[in-house]
């Protein structure tokens, strides 16, 4: 039986041959408010406090996401298994706290995973817990941004790729940037390759609107945190209560922004440089596209992959692609 093959040591902490994620953080900020129209990448709210805090985010009742996938996940796991395969190798973008993963992993009982991540902290956590959990089980755990090319090691365990990438993820990037990465991705999985993605579905703007502005200020607090993580590792003078949370959906385009807006007009430094700011001016710190399940299998077929599964949770609010290369 493969089990008796599966490695038994423990598990490798390996880092990808990219930058580390933190390496751009100056570089980015910097670049990012020296723009007409002020930005900074998401992927910067995830250091151990902002980790801690989107956890909590995914516990909110207004945030309807998370226990939607892990509803539809636990109602479907056997379909999804089906789907993607016994035995083979499963590689997971932005891997986090890992629930998901875990059920994904007791169903399809992988030879390997490979956990990829930008939070060093809740890789290594999410990397112990799978191991006391799934002691066989070979893992790879992977430091590093998805969002650029990134060198998955060598798995030892044979068979097919499958990518995971659950949580909505992918509507942190524009279309354009989806596009790219799941063809980046397709590239990866080979020819017989498949890919499970969670998406968010568009919906009445109301709950949108409640999911990134809940009652007790907690998506505020994360993305006010971005502010306190340049203060603290970039040397910036940041005065959180000079700015505020704001985030809308914007149906024209089909996505949650979030912003962080300055309450006064100010001058803010970082290290030695000065950034100026209007009154109402704003930092745009995400944006959360919604896909309906058409407009998803269309980007998915530009990037070679066939839409062969759909997966709803019982509300309909959110959505598993199985996909396959075409
Ligand atoms: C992790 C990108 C899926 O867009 O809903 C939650 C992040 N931001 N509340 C999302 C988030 C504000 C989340 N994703």
């Amino acid at each position: 039986m493969a089990g008796s093959q599966r490695s038994q040591r423990a598990a490798r902490l390996v880092f990808s041959g990219s930058r580390i994620p933190a390496d751009g953080f100056r570089e980015d900020v910097i670049a990012g408010l020296s723009l007409p129209r002020k930005s900074i990448p998401p992927k910067y709210f995830y250091d151990a406090k902002g980790s801690r805090l989107f956890e909590a985010i995914c516990a909110l009742r207004e945030y309807y996401p998370t226990r939607a996938e892990l509803a539809l996940t636990r109602a479907h796991l056997a379909g999804i298994a089906r789907f993607a395969g016994r035995g083979g190798v499963l590689i997971e973008y932005g891997s986090g706290a890992g629930v998901k993963s875990r059920l994904l992993i007791g169903a399809l009982a992988p030879s390997t995973y490979v956990p990829v991540d930008i939070s060093r902290e809740a890789l290594r956590a999410a990397a112990a817990a799978l191991r006391r959990r799934f002691p066989r089980l070979e893992i790879l755990a992977v430091h590093g941004d998805f969002s650029r090319p990134l060198r998955v090691p060598a798995a030892q365990g044979r068979g097919r790729r499958v990518v995971y990438f659950p949580g909505s993820t992918i509507g942190n990037l524009t279309p354009a940037e989806a596009l790219a990465f799941l063809r980046r991705t397709r590239g990866q999985v080979g020819a017989r390759g498949a890919m499970l993605v969670g998406v968010d579905l568009k919906k009445d703007a109301r709950v949108l609107h409640a999911a990134y502005n809940d009652a007790k200020g907690v998506t505020a607090a994360f993305n006010l945190n971005l502010l306190n993580r340049i203060n603290r590792e970039l040397g910036a003078g940041f005065r959180l209560h000079r700015f505020a949370h704001y985030a809308f959906y914007n149906p024209a385009l089909g996505r949650i922004e979030m912003h962080l807006v300055s309450r006064v007009r100010q001058q803010v430094r970082i290290g030695r440089r000065r950034f100026s700011f209007e009154a109402g001016e704003t930092i745009h710190t995400e944006n959360s596209y919604k896909y309906s399940v058409e407009d998803f299998q269309k980007l998915a077929r530009s990037a070679g992959f066939r839409s062969e599964k759909v997966w709803l949770d019982a509300k309909g609010v959110f959505a598993l692609h199985g996909l396959v290369a075409r």
